[in-house]
């Protein structure tokens, strides 16, 4: 994968990916290897674009919705530089913006979207060329769940086994196409970051809590059952498996020390909703690391399901998506403000 653009500029996007068997738990801090499989969804809507070109300065800036980002989040990025100035042989710095369209840090993966438009925006600048299994290893330095926004579709990130990493890469095994009646609405309850971020969560479950190991094998156990009901369409099956993934990362969180509570009570009375509709529509929850829920049903059940959400709770926000996504170069031009 490469870019049309001259020496040190490229842009590319992505969208975000939420996860039915999810990632909680590293077997490598650095490289973000994680403990077990996982199976996202890639967000058809949304992208975050990230233009990169070559600076004048020092050090390499960053700059994500409008703020310099500091260290040590700069570290994320500088991990990814690091590995392209060594394959490129260019020593050159550069200057980074992230432009996303979802709001940051509140559970929406907002991460996973930004690492792996930087992957392919950095290494089209430094015109490494690289697979995309490659790109997806590459995407994972930044954050782990970004290595599955590189393909796009319905995708499942190896676990790997090597201590390099480099058979640790996210791949599709579905395309979007596969089941366009999905949809997902992320139902907005709070915009604020949230109190601990993925990766000290991870840290923090992984040390204190005694359901970690019960939680990790688990995912590998769900991981092959989730890509098996995908590939089947079956969507009960899916329902079950992504619940319960959902389910056992927040009780893990619960039993951490010091607890890590990610749900709000408005989030409660979202799953107490969910469980209510499920009677009578296909349709599941699941819930990364924030208060934000994502309901997951089948077109046209969207549709009235957005209005029973809102008629219920008129102050929450919905973004409607489909399955769609993959990284792709794009037009460094104007684009929409962050929402
Ligand atoms: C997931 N999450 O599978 C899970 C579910 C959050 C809850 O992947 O430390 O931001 O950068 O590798 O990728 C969030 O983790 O963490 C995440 P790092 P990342 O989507």
């Amino acid at each position: 994968m490469s870019a049309p653009y001259g020496p040190l500029t490229a842009c590319a996007e992505a969208t975000a990916n939420i996860a039915m068997v999810k990632y909680w738990g590293k077997r490598d801090s650095i490289l973000n290897l994680p403990v077990a499989d996982s199976v996202a969804l890639c967000l058809d809507s949304f992208p975050t674009r990230v233009l990169v070109t070559q600076a004048e300065t020092a050090q390499d800036e960053v700059i994500w919705s409008g703020r310099p980002v500091q260290p040590p989040q700069l570290g994320r990025f500088g991990r990814i530089l690091a590995l392209l100035r060594e394959r490129s042989g260019l020593r050159c710095t550069t200057r980074t913006e992230v432009r996303p369209q979802l709001p940051d840090a509140v559970g929406l993966a907002g991460s996973s979207a930004a690492f792996a438009a930087f992957a392919l925006a950095a290494s089209a600048a430094f015109r490494v060329e690289m697979s995309e299994r490659e790109l997806s290893a590459l995407a994972r330095l930044g954050s782990g769940s970004a290595s599955r926004s590189v393909p796009g579709g319905f995708a499942r990130w190896h676990r790997g086994q090597q201590a390099d990493g480099s058979d640790s890469f996210s791949e599709r095994f579905a395309s979007a196409l596969h089941w366009p009646e999905l949809r997902l609405l992320a139902v907005i309850v709070s915009r604020q970051p949230k109190p601990v971020s993925s990766t000290v969560g991870m840290i923090r479950t992984s040390r204190t809590s005694a359901l970690f190991p019960l939680f990790a094998d688990q995912c590998s156990r769900l991981a092959p059952e989730a890509q098996a009901a995908i590939e089947g369409r079956d969507f009960d099956r899916l329902a079950r498996i992504a619940e319960l993934s959902a389910q056992t990362l927040h009780g893990l969180c619960l039993t951490a020390s010091p607890p890590i509570l990610y749900v709000r009570q408005r989030t409660i009375e979202l799953l107490e909703l969910a469980c209510d509709l499920k009677r009578s529509v296909p349709l599941f929850f699941t819930l990364d690391a924030g208060p934000n829920p994502i309901f997951v049903t089948l077109a046209p059940h969207d549709l009235s399901v957005s209005r029973e959400i809102l008629q219920r709770f008129p102050d929450v926000e919905i973004l409607s998506c489909g399955v769609g996504g993959g990284v792709r170069v794009a037009d460094p031009g104007p684009i929409r403000s962050p929402s």
